[in-house]
Formats: structure tokens, sequence, C-alpha cells
């Protein structure tokens, strides 16, 4: 049992997502922050390369550290959790309703089965605040709800949007800088959004963590892959990170301090 029963297994499953408090105490927010800042230097949104993020031994440490991985091993109910190479920063991204693209669409039937567990995980580096954002909000339960025929068709998160998005099981995921939210794959969430600047970035760290499964692992691998070219009126486009993410291996793309801690910790790399 992990001390917070907010963030048991139980409420994961009922709410679709748990808060895992004070994961960065507020000199380590400061720290990552600036961090993040000298990373993501430019303006508009931006996002880290996993080879950038593990480059750089504080902020990958974040994804490794025990409070993080005990409640990961909790609410997964695995001993042996599999960690994804998706890890990022990323500053100034706001995104509509959806579900993990990953999730949905004609090839995600699987995600629906009893034994498939993947929780994403944010780590925000602001307080979400109900007029100027930082975080996400998310429809309470969606995981349970389809938005696809349960892996059958492509996804419509429109109708969604306008009704139970706008009803009372829309909720503001109430994060603190430094807190993180881990949510079910299957949960419909959004970017909250900003009513009145606030004059700071929105910055967050993500990875991601499921249960060991070949099937189920190489699926999503194999999906990044496939999304990393987008081609669009025939023009096709390649996304760099997501294009890294499918070229990695284990243990050869990763620091080998990374790759040690994660098998301390009985953390399994998954990669292509
Ligand atoms: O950080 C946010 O505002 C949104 C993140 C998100 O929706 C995602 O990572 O899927």
């Amino acid at each position: 049992m992990t001390a917070d029963p907010s963030a048991s297994a139980e409420e994961l499953a009922r709410r679709g997502y748990v808060i895992l408090r004070g994961i960065l105490d507020a000199g380590e927010v400061a720290r990552a922050r600036d961090l993040c800042a000298g990373y993501l230097a430019g303006s508009g949104s931006q996002e880290m390369l996993t080879s950038a993020f593990l480059a750089d031994e504080f902020l990958a440490g974040i994804v490794l550290r025990e409070r993080v991985v005990s409640a990961v091993r909790e609410l997964l109910g695995e001993e042996h959790p599999v960690l994804y190479p998706n890890c990022t920063a990323r500053k100034n991204v706001y995104v509509p309703w959806h579900v993990d693209a990953t999730f949905v669409g004609p090839t995600a039937g699987y995600v629906w089965e009893p034994g498939f567990a993947h929780v994403q995980c944010g780590l925000y580096l602001q307080d979400n605040d109900p007029v100027a954002g930082g975080g996400i909000d998310a429809v309470r339960a969606s995981h349970l709800m389809s938005f696809d025929g349960y892996g059958t068709t492509e996804p419509e998160f429109d109708i969604a949007a306008r009704t139970v998005g706008e009803s009372d099981l829309r909720e503001r995921v109430d994060t603190r800088a430094g807190d993180v939210v881990v949510w079910n794959a299957r949960l419909m969430h959004t970017s909250t959004p900003v009513l009145r600047e606030a004059g700071r970035e929105k910055f967050g760290v993500f990875f991601s963590y499921a249960r060991p499964h070949v099937r189920d692992n190489h699926r999503f691998l194999s999906q990044i892959a496939v999304d990393s070219m987008r081609t669009m009126n025939g023009v096709s486009r390649l996304i760099p990170r997501l294009a890294e993410i499918a070229r990695m291996r284990y243990p050869e793309s990763f620091p080998a301090w990374f790759a040690k801690e994660a098998a301390d910790a009985a953390v399994q790399i998954a990669t292509l």
C-alpha cells in the first residue's frame, strides 16, 4: 500500500488518475525549472529528445526515484515494471481533449483486455491554477469509456468534449509544483486552459511505465515508430523525438548509470 490512500491502485482503477504529492521539493522544482528553461530556450511549445533528457542526471533521475518506482509498482500491481524510453521535458505544451494517441483507434483494441496496464506520468513544475493553468483536466473515470468503439474505429473526442468534458465529471487535476499525476493510458484529458496569462512558462516532465508484456510493450513502441512519420497532403514529415525513440536500443542507448540504477530498482527498460 502507498502511504496516501488517494494514490492507491483502487483509486486509479476508480478515478483513472492519482496524484503523487511532493516528488520534488521547492528547491528541486526551482532547479528543474532552470534546467528546462536552459534546454528549451526557444519560443512556443518545445520538448526534449530522450537522449538530451537522459543526459541530464537530475532530470533523468526523477524517473527512477524510489518514491516514483514504488508507487508505480503498487499502481500497476507489478514488481518488475517496464519503463519506456519516451521520457521528456516539455515547455508550454497545450493540447485539447484526447486519449493518448497510441491507445485509441483501430489497432488499439488490446488496451481493453483485463491484463493491460500502462500509466503515463506527468510531473508539473508549477501549480495547476484554475486561472493560469499549469497541468491537466481529466474526465473522471473516462478510462472506462470508449471513444473508438473499443479499438475498432477512429476516436471521436469532439462529442465527448462537449458532453462529459463540460459535465461534473470534468476535474481540474489539483497538482502543486513538484507533484506527479499518474493516469491510466485510456484516460481522456486536456491541458488546463489558461484564462489569464501568468507570466511564467509551463514546464512538465513526462514518462511512462507498463506491466511487462512482450506483445503490449512491442505494440506501444511500434506505434511510436509508425507515428514518427506523419504524412499530410502527400508531404511526409519526421517527428525527431519519436524517430529517436524508435531507434533506441537497450542498454546501449542509455547512460550506463541510468541502466544500472534501473536494474538495481528492478525496472526493465523496453526498446524495439
Ligand atoms: O501537459 C499537458 O498540458 C498535457 C499533456 C498531455 O496531454 C499528454 O502528455 O498526453
